[in-house]
């Protein structure tokens, strides 16, 4: 048992210029964690408050009440707690809240905290943390899912779908996978620049692109793999995260770049051609999360073609993830720590998603900083998948090169999972 000696908050800014929570935990034999809140663009309606001011500054982003939560109420009920016992420290932050969605200390400051004790335990015991999460039991590495084309809420809605990704589970390693996306995204950038259609980089460092439809996407994209020399549906493979509840709403959904309406059927029908014409290994939130008979019929239709993930629709809640099993609604859950706000919640979410034969992707949000601690939690709870952004920017590649350095750290004890990532596909079972 060690105490907590002391939990403090500050200020920090994000990867959008926006101002974020960061917490600084003691312990009393002198081992210190620290953590920081991310923050997402396209947010599920069920996710942990982020606790924002509002006003004139910054946006009314500013989040001076979700550091007077820390100050204040947080770190008064935590200090003197024994700091390896997780499950009481996060217990003890629903309490105080009240509220399932921390409304009142804010999701943002509740899990810096959470994340700030774990990192601070694992120093306690001397282990990097995954293996403090692992706790001996076998680990891989994940398999990637990296943006080369950002969208949606990531930029400025120019085209609907949100993340067009690359996806590489025949690598030999995780090391090879980033290889390979990276020639990718060398090629989808020099397409891009000599079509004049390159507009930048999006909010994950993915390229913003002028298309003038989504298909435009795909069929860039295979031609970037092409033109990396790789072979699509071999070498690489295309997903998406079309983050659907964006633009869908009681089973309609509109297509801003393409100016037309959908329902659920021809919504289906769009992302089915898709699937028949492009090497499409996984597809999230391919409805909104208002539309559970959308992602319902969707399951029915592609069987075990394609991973269907669920981030808006499961929100990283285990019972919300048990009762999509049941119900056949994904077969793969998105698991993002602040969208629960506790490490407990995000352990749950996983177990539960383990449980019911679903596959799990751990991710960071589209507002991010240079904290890598979601490596740790795919490495150590053994996920199997990871998706961080795009290959280029700071607060991505913080995460990418600290895997590197954790895949070449733990070496045969930690195969990459490839294939078995992805258990719903034929390669995977
Ligand atoms: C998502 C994430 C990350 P955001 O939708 O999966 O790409 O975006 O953090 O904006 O929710
Ligand atoms: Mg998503």
């Amino acid at each position: 048992m060690v105490d907590i000696a002391s939990v403090v908050g500050r200020r920090v800014w994000d990867s959008r210029a926006r101002p974020t929570v960061e917490v600084d935990v003691e312990l009393a034999d002198g081992a210190h964690g620290r953590a920081i809140a991310p923050a997402g663009a396209s947010m599920g309606s069920g996710e942990a408050a982020d606790l924002r001011d509002g006003g004139l500054a910054f946006g009314g982003l500013d989040v001076r009440k979700a550091l007077a939560s820390v100050a204040g109420p947080i770190a008064s009920a935590l200090k003197g707690m024994d700091a390896a016992d997780q499950a009481s420290v996060d217990a003890t932050l629903l309490r105080l809240d009240g509220t399932a969605q921390f409304k009142h200390l804010g999701g943002n400051a509740a899990i810096a905290t959470s994340l700030a004790v774990l990192r601070a335990s694992a120093v306690s015991a001397s282990l990097p943390l995954h293996a403090y999460l692992s706790e001996g039991r076998p680990v891989r590495i994940p398999v990637p899912e990296i943006q080369i084309l950002g969208g949606g809420a990531h930029a400025g809605r120019r085209v609907d779908i949100q993340d067009f990704l690359v996806v590489c589970p025949s690598a030999r390693s995780f090391a090879e996978a980033l290889d390979r996306t990276a020639e990718v995204y060398r090629a989808a950038g020099k397409l891009l620049r000599d079509s004049g259609r390159l507009h930048g980089v999006a909010d994950e460092g993915g390229f913003w692109p002028a298309f003038s439809t989504n298909e435009e996407g795909l069929e860039l994209l295979l031609r970037a793999i092409e033109g990396a020399g790789y072979t699509p549906g071999d070498d690489v493979h295309i997903a998406l995260d079309v983050a659907a509840s964006d633009f869908g709403r009681d089973g309609r959904y509109k297509l801003g770049l393409e100016g037309r309406e959908l329902d659920r059927d021809a919504m289906a029908e769009m992302l089915l051609g898709w699937l028949d014409r492009f090497p499409i290994l996984s597809i999230e939130d391919p409805f909104a999360e208002d539309d559970p008979e959308g992602f319902r019929r969707f399951a029915k239709a592609v069987g075990s073609r394609v991973q269907i993930v669920g981030d808006d629709l499961l929100v990283t809640d285990a019972d919300r993830i048990r009762h999509a099993a049941r119900e056949g609604l994904v077969n793969c859950a998105l698991i993002k720590p602040n969208q629960i706000g506790t490490v407990t919640g995000t352990k749950a979410a996983i177990d539960a998603a383990r449980a019911t034969g679903m596959a799990a992707i751990v991710s960071a949000r589209s507002g991010e900083t240079e904290d890598t601690a979601i490596v740790d939690l795919a490495v150590g709870w053994d996920a199997g998948q990871f998706k961080v952004g795009s290959i280029a920017r700071g607060e991505r590649t913080a995460k990418w090169n600290e895997m590197l350095r954790v895949e070449e750290a733990l070496g045969a004890a930690a195969p990459y999972a490839g294939w078995g990532a992805f258990p719903m596909t034929k390669k995977g079972s």
